[in-house]
């Protein structure tokens, strides 16, 4: 189809995800896709995702790591939209038959305790309003083609977003060290890669501060109860069938994600 506005490109975009298809860079056919439009993009997919039946239970950063802005070639961090669809529970396989080329993830997560209004959130002001701290491990699934983007072609695809797990342990953000928080990645009993907390960002606080003044600029806001995923904190591994994952964190336990 002919993408030439932001209804089309999200007709599109949910398309490919819902008949697993990938796709060349949306950039390539339609220059209007700016930074501006392909968060309207992002807001309709998410809108017409409410629309049947979804619930938005938070706000996932991407691309908040050198590693994965290296890997990625795409040198800037960017938000998108968490819904109840993307749980996926500890111990369940990556759900293949609804995916197209799923990657997996380490990041920590907070849970807010209450709202953040920016702008002019510092790391400070946004640690003040995280209620816990978990683990978590992202399943991302671009649908474009190799993963292969521009920073508006990912934020247009809700920063490849599909499903997330989230850890067992729960801690209080002032038991933690969380840019000392270290987490090792292992794929079929090698570790293959490993990261603190710091690599995100520098402390996950500031890519939380950033995600509630990035919302501020578009007039949205971070609200109480919501799960914040603060980005890769590795390079993601693919989760072909038979692949075991497992991330295993300095304080939050370790998650084991099954291809
Ligand atoms: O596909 C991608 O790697 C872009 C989304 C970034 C996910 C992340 O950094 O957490
Ligand atoms: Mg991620």
């Amino acid at each position: 189809m002919a993408i030439t506005d932001i209804d089309s490109c999200a007709t599109e975009l949910l398309a490919c995800e819902e008949e697993r298809r990938d796709r060349g860079p949306i950039t390539e056919e339609w220059s209007g896709l700016d930074q501006a439009s392909a968060y309207a993009v992002q807001d309709e997919v998410l809108r017409r995702k409410v629309a049947a039946g979804q619930r938005v239970i938070g706000v996932k950063l991407g691309l908040t790591s050198r590693a994965k802005q290296q890997r990625m070639n795409v040198h800037a961090p960017l938000t998108g939209w968490l819904t109840d669809a993307m749980v996926l529970q500890a111990g369940v396989p990556v759900p293949q038959d609804q995916l197209i080329h799923p990657r997996a993830e380490p990041e920590i997560v907070f849970v807010l305790g209450a709202d953040l209004v920016g702008p002019g959130v510092t790391a400070a002001t946004a640690m003040a309003a995280v209620d816990m701290v978990y683990a978590g491990v992202e399943i991302i699934d671009s649908r474009y083609r190799d993963f292969r983007f521009t920073l508006p072609d990912v934020i247009a695809d809700n920063a490849s977003s599909a499903k997330f797990i989230l850890g067992g342990v729960g801690r209080r953000p002032e038991e933690l060290d969380l840019m000392m928080e270290a987490c090792l990645l292992e794929v079929n009993g090698a570790i293959v890669d490993s990261a603190t907390g710091g690599a995100v960002q520098g402390h996950p606080a500031e890519a939380l501060a950033l995600a509630a003044n990035d919302l501020a600029s578009r007039g949205l806001r971070l609200e109480a109860g919501w799960i914040v995923l603060t980005g890769g904190m590795t390079d993601a591994v693919f989760t072909t069938p038979g692949t075991n994952v497992g991330a295993h964190f300095t304080s939050l336990g370790s998650i084991a994600v099954r291809g």
